[in-house]
């Protein structure tokens, strides 16, 4: 691990909080647990649902989140226009709604690829990424927090996936306090842990 992350106690409902200074002012934290129970101010969060181009709830942490949050975040999802027949978010892009009854005051929800069926898996997870920062701050929100984005259902090896998720974040280091992952399974966090202190050494 790097010298200059850090390793706080239990916070969210995660255990092994660690940070890693991104800018004077910000710092990316890697949690181990579950994103529907993260929240660090309740006004100006949000987390970000790996969803897909439907954006009317799945598996995985979409299916979480959906049930985490009640009926009027699907709701909220049927309301957001389809950009073609049956797609509100496609692949790469970033749509956001209130949290309900999430601890957290908004989700961003984003679409991974599948890696083995996208021409280009890595721009079109950068931009997943990309897309929910973007969208973020445009709402003036100062702490967000990720899943690993295409690392379930989707198929998408988790060191590559990795190194897009933090150096596209490292894009925006002077954007948001504290930007977060929170992942469940030991394996993600092992990786993320890893990755982090490579690439984010001064
Ligand atoms: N909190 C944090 N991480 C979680 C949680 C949770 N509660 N639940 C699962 N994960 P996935 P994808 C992790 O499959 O690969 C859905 O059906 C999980 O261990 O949720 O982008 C959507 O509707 C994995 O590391 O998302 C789409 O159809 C990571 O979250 C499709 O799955 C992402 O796994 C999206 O697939």
């Amino acid at each position: 691990m790097d010298g200059t992350a850090t390793v706080s106690s239990l916070s969210n409902g995660g255990d092994g909080v660690v940070r890693f200074p991104l800018s004077p002012s910000s710092a990316l934290v890697i949690n181990k647990g579950d994103i529907t129970e993260w929240s660090i101010n309740g006004s100006s969060d949000a987390i970000v649902n790996p969803a897909n181009e439907r954006m009317l709830g799945g598996g995985g942490a979409d299916g979480a989140i959906h049930r985490a949050a009640g009926p009027d975040l699907l709701q909220a999802c049927y309301n957001v226009p389809e950009v073609r027949p049956g797609i509100r978010c496609p692949t790469g892009e970033a749509k956001i709604t209130p949290g309900f009854r999430l601890p957290a005051s908004r989700v961003i929800h984003t679409v991974g690829p599948i890696y083995n069926s996208d021409s280009n898996p890595a721009a079109s997870l950068a931009s997943a990424y990309r897309n929910c920062l973007r969208v973020a701050k445009e709402n003036n929100i100062q702490y967000i927090a990720f899943p690993a984005i295409s690392c379930g259902v989707f198929g998408y090896p988790y060191d590559e996936a990795a190194t897009v998720a933090i150096s596209t974040i490292k894009e925006f280091k002077n954007d948001f306090k504290e930007v977060h992952f929170v992942l469940f399974a030991a394996d993600t966090y092992d990786v993320w842990i890893n990755k982090a202190s490579e690439l984010l050494k001064d």
